[in-house]
């Protein structure tokens, strides 16, 4: 065998050996050994093409070709090799994806039962001719006293009782100050709503410091207790069903005279005080449950907004939306509102 024959022998016997073995390279890791082994600098075609220089002349363009032709199918077949060992890793990883298993609950959250009875009162009373009002929680004396026909001695003024930020700055203890800020920038024929959260010094199993108010007013020429009652008579037929019963009570407050509180027939036991023979938990056999406070706007109110009590009379009532929301729905305890346990919210989705 001359140089030649034995330089294309070797080349030949190398190929057939990187053939037997490439289809058992079994991952990216081995590839690149197996590269090296063959192709690398000090590898096996490297170790063949050392021989060359000891050809003859004649016969080493010929020695080049084929050495040649081995390198570029070693790096060609590698090349191959990879690609379907990188696909092999992405089909695997697909098997450990399961198309079949069902898909994740949505989770929606719902809306606050306060903000709920809220959206509810204000519906009934837009539905009369209400227009819906807000306004600034942190209000200054004036708007939330002193034009509400509330002396600077009266005990809800006590520090006992209000949230001052300074001497003349408090957190509004109700709803009241927007319809003094509506009675001055209108006028009348003037019917508004005013829905917000309030601030009071007070917390007990029956009390937190901020809960949610929502406040009317209704002025015009000669308004009357009997359309005071008419309106809210509807108000509480609609919010709790056309069978409930009203009643109004004389009451007190600063900013309207005559007032009243509003019963309604008990919305547990119907009016009955009792359930099944057991005494009702919500009225305490009463058969009654107060919703608000209302009456006629006083005449002092109307003079500090500018108008003339001559001229005008008017009709305001206020309620307390977390109270509201617990005799509509049967909660029992005012803590729940706050908690914001979930299991008691998406009760109401
Ligand atoms: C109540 C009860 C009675 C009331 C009065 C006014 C205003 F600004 F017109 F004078 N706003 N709200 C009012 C009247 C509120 O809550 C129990």
């Amino acid at each position: 065998m001359t140089g030649i024959e034995a330089f294309v022998g070797e080349l030949n016997i190398l190929g057939r050996s990187f053939e037997e073995r490439i289809g058992q390279v079994a991952s990216l890791d081995d590839l690149e050994s197996f590269k090296v082994e063959f192709l690398g600098r000090k590898g096996k075609l490297a170790a063949i093409l050392d021989t060359l220089t000891a050809l003859p002349p004649a016969d080493r363009g010929t020695a080049g070709k084929n050495a040649n032709y081995w390198k570029n199918f070693f790096s060609e077949a590698i090349d191959a090799r990879r690609t379907a060992l990188n696909r092999a890793e992405a089909n695997a990883e697909l098997s450990r994806f399961d198309p079949s298993l069902p898909g994740r609950r949505p989770y929606p959250g719902s809306l606050h039962p306060v903000t709920l009875v809220t959206q509810e009162i204000c519906e009934v009373f837009t539905g009369l001719g209400f227009e819906v009002v807000s306004g600034p929680e942190v209000e200054n004396d004036w708007y939330n006293f002193e034009a509400l026909n509330i002396p600077p001695e009266h005990p809800a003024r006590d520090m006992q009782d209000t949230l001052y930020v300074s001497e003349s700055i408090v957190l509004r203890t109700h709803t009241s100050p927007l319809q003094v800020r509506s009675m001055m920038s209108g006028k009348p024929p003037l019917a508004v709503i005013a829905p917000g959260k309030v601030y009071r010094r007070d917390s007990d199993l029956t009390h937190t410091p901020m809960f949610h108010q929502i406040e009317g007013l209704l002025v015009d020429h000669q308004v009357s207790m009997a359309e005071l009652r008419g309106t809210l008579t509807s108000f509480v037929q609609q919010l709790f069903g056309a069978s409930v019963k009203v009643r109004f009570r004389p009451s007190f407050f600063p900013f309207t005279e005559p007032s009243a509180e509003v019963d309604i027939s008990c919305v547990l036991c119907g009016g009955t005080g009792a359930i099944a023979g057991a005494p009702c938990r919500v009225c305490k056999t009463t058969g009654w449950v107060e919703i608000l406070g209302c009456g006629m706007v006083d005449p002092n109110v109307f003079k500090a907004v500018g108008y003339d009590p001559d001229v005008y009379t008017g009709f305001a009532f206020g309620l307390g939306v977390e109270r509201v929301a617990m005799l509509k729905y049967g909660i029992g305890d005012l803590r729940m509102f706050f908690e914001n346990d979930v299991r008691f919210l998406e009760q109401f989705s």
